[in-house]
């Protein structure tokens, strides 16, 4: 058994003893009430799983395992000479609840380039698609025909406990995280590249090497690869990609048929796809006024041509947030460090200054502030990563850390299939008719 699975063995059994115990003592207690408007409302705010991982508040955003992202920042081992965490060790700390070593994070780095090789014909299956599928269907095919490796259904067939259910989730986790970056640059290339594929390069880490075979050997695109690895990982449990992830799962599906669930969710323009979104959008506003830089009346009036369209601004708002979102933050931070005269940053700080006034005249939208994915795309843009239907494909490779490690907790704490009630509008004008 590797050291990282045998020190995530030994907590498994004090993490069921406190849920026992909360269970056992407090298993009757009310943590909340539902209201008719959350039924019609998308379970907005309703409390309905644990996710151990991360939680967001509402005004101070995502805190992973009790950590900001300033604070993960200062505190997370770097790449020698490197200022970003790496994402080796978000995932430690999101596995093991506890912050990790240099010496963790290098042993995390090393297990997953072990685990790297993907097989052959799941290149195959991606090469069958037409060249013009869009890189998140591909993303999603190649995840659900890796399904062939998978420990867990063979460990299923061949008939195990309940209690050894995590042991086979965590290989198949491991081999997922490890392969995922292989799968998205090989898209990345085939599309994008005339199929000139690049060779991984086992020294490098486990996002340096995620650039290097996207084709973009310069360091401080590592540098902005392990920054974006790390803030998009996680968002707590109940966002499209995290709960479909965990929904499929929790019906013993195996992880890869679980994650490629996630996938088809990332990819909606209200959720992950957002990021292509922006800079779709962000694009579109610049051809309309000829190039330049907008002035804030010409983006305000853009604004408004979106709205009427009956379409939303991507990259503002959010479901739970009601403040600026502190992974916008740390990538305008990122963009100010490395590129503060990049011409559409300047336009990504104008709309800052623009939308959230504009959102707020509505008189309907919660949060005029941006998130994540207002920002993402600038970023790339400015290093030649300009092919923005693949961003959603970066934001997946990510999201893999939070949602895996999840599942693997849930199989070792014995989580349930998830089915929760439903009723109808019938129903609800009788309970108020009476
Ligand atoms: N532009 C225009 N209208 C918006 C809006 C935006 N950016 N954000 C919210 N609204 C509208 C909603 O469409 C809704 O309108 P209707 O009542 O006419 O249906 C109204 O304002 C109230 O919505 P809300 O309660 O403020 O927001 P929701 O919780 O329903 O939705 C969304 C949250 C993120 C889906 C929403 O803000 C949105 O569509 N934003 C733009 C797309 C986007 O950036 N998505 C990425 C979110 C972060 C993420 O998951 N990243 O992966």
């Amino acid at each position: 058994m590797d050291r990282l699975k045998e020190k995530f063995a030994a907590k498994i059994q004090p993490a069921i003893d406190e849920r026992r115990a909360l269970l056992s003592d407090h298993g009757d207690e009310v943590v909340g009430e539902i209201k008719v408007s959350q039924l019609y409302g998308g379970m907005r705010g309703m409390l309905s799983m644990v996710c151990e991982t991360s939680k967001l508040d509402p005004e101070e955003g995502i805190r992973f395992r009790g950590y900001s992202i300033p604070e993960l920042q200062e505190k997370l081992p770097h790449y020698p000479e490197g200022a970003e965490p790496l994402p080796e060790g978000i995932f430690y700390l999101m596995l093991m609840g506890e912050l990790p070593t240099e010496d963790d994070v290098r042993r995390v780095s090393n297990n997953w380039a072990r685990r790297a090789i993907v097989p052959p014909h799941v290149f195959k299956v991606i090469d069958a698609l037409p060249e013009n599928t869009h890189p998140m269907t591909q993303f999603s095919a190649a995840i659900t025909a890796m399904r062939t490796e998978s420990e867990f259904v063979k460990a299923y067939r061949k008939g195990m406990t309940k209690q050894e259910y995590w042991e086979p989730t965590y290989e198949d986790a491991m081999n997922l995280i490890a392969r995922l970056p292989r799968v998205a640059a090989y898209i990345y290339r085939r599309t994008y590249h005339n199929n000139d594929h690049i060779e991984p390069d086992p020294k490098l880490d486990w996002s340096g090497n995620f650039a290097h075979m996207l084709g973009f050997d310069n360091d401080e695109f590592r540098e902005l690869m392990r920054l974006y690895m790390t803030i998009h990982s996680d968002h707590e449990g109940g966002n499209v990609s995290a709960h479909a992830t965990h929904l499929v799962s929790s019906a013993l599906t195996d992880p890869y048929l679980s994650f490629a669930a996630g996938m088809n969710g990332l990819a909606g323009p209200l959720h992950g796809l957002a990021n292509q979104e922006v800079v779709r959008w962000l694009l579109g506003m610049k051809d309309e006024l000829g190039g330049g830089t907008p002035s804030k009346d010409q983006i305000a009036e853009y604004c408004k041509t979106t709205l009427k369209a009956g379409k939303v601004i991507p990259g503002f708002g959010h479901a739970v947030l009601r403040k600026t979102d502190p992974r916008y933050t740390a990538q305008r931070e990122f963009a100010q460090k490395h590129m503060p005269e990049n011409d559409l940053f300047k336009i990504v700080s104008r709309v800052y200054e623009v939308v959230p006034g504009i959102l707020t005249a509505t008189g309907k939208v919660k949060n005029p502030w941006p998130n994540v994915d207002a920002h993402s795309g600038v970023l790339l843009m400015n290093y030649g990563l300009v092919e923005y239907d693949f961003y959603t494909v970066l934001f997946g490779v990510s999201r893999a850390l939070g949602v895996l490690t999840n599942i693997v907790w849930d199989r070792a704490t014995g989580g349930p299939i998830e089915r929760p009630g439903s009723t109808t509008t019938e129903l609800l004008k009788e309970r108020f008719n009476k």
